[in-house]
């Protein structure tokens, strides 16, 4: 039984330096055509601390993984509706 509890010890440290991703569910405004979802994903990816964006054309909403630690929520908005496109946070993703 020795040997987990070493692995576990070894792995504390690295996980805290590694906060697991949120996601967040944008709500977006003004979304017309294919391209305009381009233009979002281009915007949002651009956030420091996004790790990976989703924008659904058909839902007119953004999915978006991020680093809680380097953004949040309003910093994604904000850059949605810089480029163009403002938007609301979707459902209860905000704590
Ligand atoms: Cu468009």
């Amino acid at each position: 039984m020795r040997k987990p509890l070493a692995a576990l010890l070894i792995c504390l440290p690295v996980s805290a330096f590694a906060a697991a991703p949120q996601t967040a569910v944008l709500d977006i405004q003004n979304m017309t055509c294919s391209m305009c979802s381009i233009t979002i994903h281009k915007a949002l990816e651009k956030v420091p601390g996004v790790i990976e964006a989703t924008v659904d054309y058909d839902h007119k909403t953004a999915t978006v993984k991020y680093d809680a630690d380097k953004t949040s929520p309003s910093a994604l908005v904000k850059a949605t509706t810089n480029a163009g496109f403002p938007s609301t946070l979707h459902g209860g993703g905000q704590k």
